[in-house]
């Protein structure tokens, strides 16, 4: 029931007021007395969660009462950003929070200031994940987000002369009042330990290290709607029974300590090193911590509103498990573990429950980035998953065989080297015996191809003994090769549906990446392009255009039916609207000049053009090319007299932003080298507001609520093909940026919808990407004169006397630096530069750059993540939207 003595009311100024003054008395984080920014703060957030825990318990009673079948979302990332400012917002109360802190002496902008980002995640992926919430809760959908309550967030990144340097980030440091610790939710998670069978072939896992999952609910406002969902989070205790009490007693602390700190450690950081085997370990914990607690919660969801009897064939109609990226795989064998050893089910029906229940979404064609776990330190930390796993893998082989026959014994090994769950892992004996081949002589080519393509992943197998007797089977891989489990094949084997971000990337999902299993299962796959809310991403960071949108579509309508945004289009040319929306970017702009001072020193100019790369530092996504770009401008300005410099130059702010991951030397440099350039241009007397470059500190959610707003060009400029779609990219359209981009991911759709005279296109495309890597490692690529010449000014040591050798010398591939140019720096740069040209004719006529600015903006419609959701919700999830009475 939902319980009806609280007042339901929406609150005014006044009653906002004396709640807000309530809390800083009666929940005490602060000293009592004065009433400074930290407490105000922390008391504002205090009334706002009181009105947000009204709706989240009045959307859970109603699920609950209703019993309809609901979507869960499992991530390993969600970066939240600040919540004070979107809740309120969504809330529709931004005005009466205002009043009511101006009351009490504060400003709501400065209160919100003080809340810490909540950073849990890393990038795109987990950015995507927060923004999926606020769609699902604004549309009503019941739906759930399951992650992990990491201890410390994305490492704070400081700049130093060194180039980046990462600190641990205690988000938590303060207490957070966004979350609601549930002591009465908590589940147990095991490791390690024996598998025992019993005489009616069930199974028993006895874990070996026992923990505790333990949830804190994290309430999540729908835009101008009561439904609130939830975001659960998992933290780990040890569990009771570890904790030893003889130990401690007799004063052998340091054992009673171990258990404590190794149930708490799973969930310390976000990514923890994985080079070493503890790092990996703890990986893997942490991922399975995810997939079981959130598991048995889901499970015992449906058992309580199943009622009596539970119908475990009817799962799949009560529950969509949603697996954001192979990070949660293990939802699979847990799964069926439960359902199995718990639940008593038979295999077949675990397994195709299973298979009706959980979808997986892939977000990157990076190889490196497919997850693959090693299948010893599986077997020792999750034995019964291992047992599962192998029976999975044993169907796929079956459906392998069954689908090439064994006709062509060369083609039926390569497809089950590429395609098994297990790598270099022995066939399964009942496979083996199949494949013998029934003829008593063995044939020369089947033998030859037998050889050509060995069982073994990457690495080519040592010779083999000339055995007649071994030639009539399928040889076996290499004992000594690491045996490994490919995650994002299981994903695909046990998923009902595989979907890409992008229409792109769900081709090349498609057609590259998983296209036996596309040949397979054609019907699992799809495209889910990515989005972002328009809440957080233009309607509350950029109020001076949010204003100027409504004016002129004439509704506030579009925060939630974007497409209204389209109604721009017809008065891009108007001049009236034109100099309304100069004059917001220019605001705006002069916010992020001053934002750039406070965080870097540099002072800019808001006449400038602000060109903006913020995203992860990753070689693909080339910020390299953006660098070298500017080191070349620079070089031709310094070149020109100062006459020729100040009428030929447009003058621009290079921003930069963006986080290395701490072991990712490579991306580490192009930092260092970023911030060395920038100290030699923003110091150039002769070069002066001219061209400035500045790298941003720290780069997170709530720095993008500053930058987007007030940038004019912004650049995605990825090697065509490896970007699976990118979302800020959809932020800057929003919020009137042009975009200058590679025909890559979301780029492509974008183009599409803005208009292809309002996006700056150059590089080479996908499909020619391969060709040129072959060209480029053959030595046939022929390096324009003007790459040749920015690679030699850097190594002239304009910028410092750091040795950008490593950096340089993998734009060419020389002996020792790997990759000849994997990422087509050199093969772009000319296109690049000569697409720059074009920026600055734009930009110099401020009618054409306002108009493409306006064709932006209104053609980003499509991009809004109501429009995936609604797709999600139809095409894999099933699910409806349900409205709180
Ligand atoms: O789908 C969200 C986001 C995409 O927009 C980015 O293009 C993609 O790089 C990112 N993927 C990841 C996964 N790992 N890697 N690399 O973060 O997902």
């Amino acid at each position: 029931e939902v319980p009806g003595t609280l007042d339901t009311s929406v609150p005014d100024s006044a009653s906002i007021a004396s709640s807000i003054k309530y809390h800083a008395e009666f929940t005490p984080s602060f000293s009592p007395g004065k009433f400074e920014l930290p407490k105000a703060y922390f008391a504002t957030a205090e009334s706002v969660r009181d009105t947000l825990i009204i709706n989240w318990n009045a959307t859970y009673h109603y699920y609950e009462k209703l019993n309809v079948k609901q979507a869960y979302y499992l991530s390993m990332e969600y970066l939240q950003g600040r919540a004070l400012l979107n809740a309120i917002g969504n809330l529709e109360l931004s005005g009466a929070y205002a009043e009511a802190l101006r009351k009490l002496g504060h400003n709501l902008e400065d209160v919100a200031s003080q809340e810490r980002d909540a950073a849990l995640g890393n990038g795109g992926l987990g950015r995507l994940a927060s923004c999926f919430l606020d769609s699902l809760a604004t549309l009503n959908y019941p739906a759930w987000g399951y992650g992990l309550r990491y201890k410390y967030g994305l490492f704070k990144q400081n700049i130093t002369k060194d180039g980046q340097e990462e600190v641990a980030e205690n988000w938590l440091e303060m207490g957070n009042p966004w979350e609601i610790v549930r002591n009465d939710v908590s589940y147990p998670v095991k490791f390690y330990g024996e598998v025992i069978s019993g005489p009616d072939g069930s199974k028993e896992w006895v874990g070996g290290e026992n923990i505790v999952a333990l949830a804190y609910d994290v309430p999540v406002p729908g835009y101008k709607t009561k439904t609130t969902i939830n975001l659960r989070l998992w933290s780990t205790k040890v569990a009771s029974e570890e904790f030893d009490l003889c130990a401690f007693n007799a004063g052998d602390h340091a054992t009673a300590y171990a258990a404590l700190k190794n149930a708490e450690k799973i969930c310390y950081i976000l990514y923890p090193g994985d080079e070493s085997i503890e790092g990996k370990t703890l990986r893997l914990k942490q991922q399975y911590t995810l997939c079981s607690a959130s598991l048995q919660d889901i499970i015992t969801r449906f058992e309580r509103r199943s009622g009596d009897v539970v119908d475990w064939g009817k799962l799949p109609e009560k529950v969509a498990v949603q697996m954001n990226d192979t990070h949660p795989t293990l939802c699979i064998p847990e799964l069926i573990r439960i359902l199995m050893d718990v639940k008593k089910l038979s295999w077949e029906e675990a397994w195709n429950i299973t298979k009706r229940t959980v979808a997986y979404t892939n977000h990157t064609v990076l190889p490196e980035a497919l997850e693959k776990w090693s299948l010893e330190l599986m077997q020792d930390l999750l034995p019964r998953h291992v047992e599962i796993i192998k029976k999975i893998d044993e169907e796929l082989v079956q459906t392998i065989i069954d689908e090439y026959g064994q006709e062509d014994l060369h083609l039926l090994q390569q497809k089950l080297k590429e395609m098994r769950i297990l790598a270099n892992v022995e066939l399964p004996g009942t496979v083996l015996e199949l494949l013998v081949k029934p003829e008593e002589d063995p044939i020369e080519e089947v033998d030859t191809a037998i050889e050509e393509s060995k069982l073994v992943d990457e690495v080519d197998q040592p010779e083999e003994e000339d055995d007649p007797e071994e030639k009539k089977v399928i040889p076996q891989p290499d004992p000594e090769l690491p045996k490994m489990v490919r995650m994002a094949n299981l994903c695909v084997a046990g998923g009902f549906a595989v979907n890409g971000v992008a229409e792109i990337h769900s081709e090349i999902v498609k057609e590259e990446v998983f296209n036996d299993f596309f040949k397979l299962w054609p019907e699992k796959f799809q495209n889910k392009t990515n989005g972002v809310t328009p809440r957080r991403w233009i309607r509350f960071c950029n109020p001076n255009l949010s204003e100027i949108i409504t004016k002129w579509t004439g509704t506030d309508d579009w925060t939630i039916n974007t497409e209204k945004l389209a109604i721009l289009r017809k008065f891009a040319d108007n001049e009236d609207l034109q100099s309304e929306w100069r004059e917001a970017k220019r605001r705006n702009k002069i916010k992020v000049a001053a934002f750039l001072k406070e965080k870097t020193g540099y002072v800019v100019s808001p006449d400038a053009m602000f060109d903006v790369q913020v995203k992860r530092i990753h070689e693909y996504k080339r910020q390299l090319l953006n660098i070298l770009g500017i080191v070349y401008r620079y070089k031709k300005m310094k070149e020109m007299t100062p006459e020729e410099r100040k009428t030929r130059s447009v003058p621009r702010v290079c921003i930069f932003g963006g986080k290395a991951f701490a072991t990712y030397v490579q991306a580490k440099r192009i930092v260092k080298f970023i911030t060395d350039v920038g100290a030699t241009i923003n110091h150039d007397p002769e070069i002066g507001d001219l061209l400035k470059v500045v790298f941003v500190p720290d780069y997170n959610v709530s720095v993008a609520e500053v930058l987007i707003p007030g940038s004019e060009l912004s650049q995605h400029i990825s090697t065509a093909g490896m970007e699976a779609s990118g979302t800020s990219n959809m932020k800057f359209a929003m919020n009137g940026c042009v975009l200058i981009g590679t025909l890559d991911g979301a780029n492509v759709e974008i183009r599409e919808e803005v208009g292809e005279d309002n996006f700056f296109l150059f590089g080479a495309r996908a499909p020619e990407i391969a060709g040129l890597r072959k060209e480029r490692a053959g030595g046939k690529f022929v390096p324009d004169a003007r790459f040749e010449e920015v690679k030699a000014y850097v190594r002239s040591g304009v910028f410092g006397p750091y040795n950008y050798e490593e950096l340089m010398g993998s734009l060419e591939g020389n002996e020792g630096y790997g990759r000849a140019d994997y990422f087509l720096v050199g093969k772009d740069f000319p296109s690049y530069m000569e697409c720059q040209e074009k920026v600055d004719e734009a930009y110099r006529d401020q009618k054409r750059w306002t108009k493409m600015s306006i064709l932006n903006t209104a053609g980003s419609y499509k991009f809004s993540s109501d429009r995936t959701i609604h797709e999600y919700a139809r095409d894999i999830w099933g699910i409806e939207p349900v409205v709180l009475p």
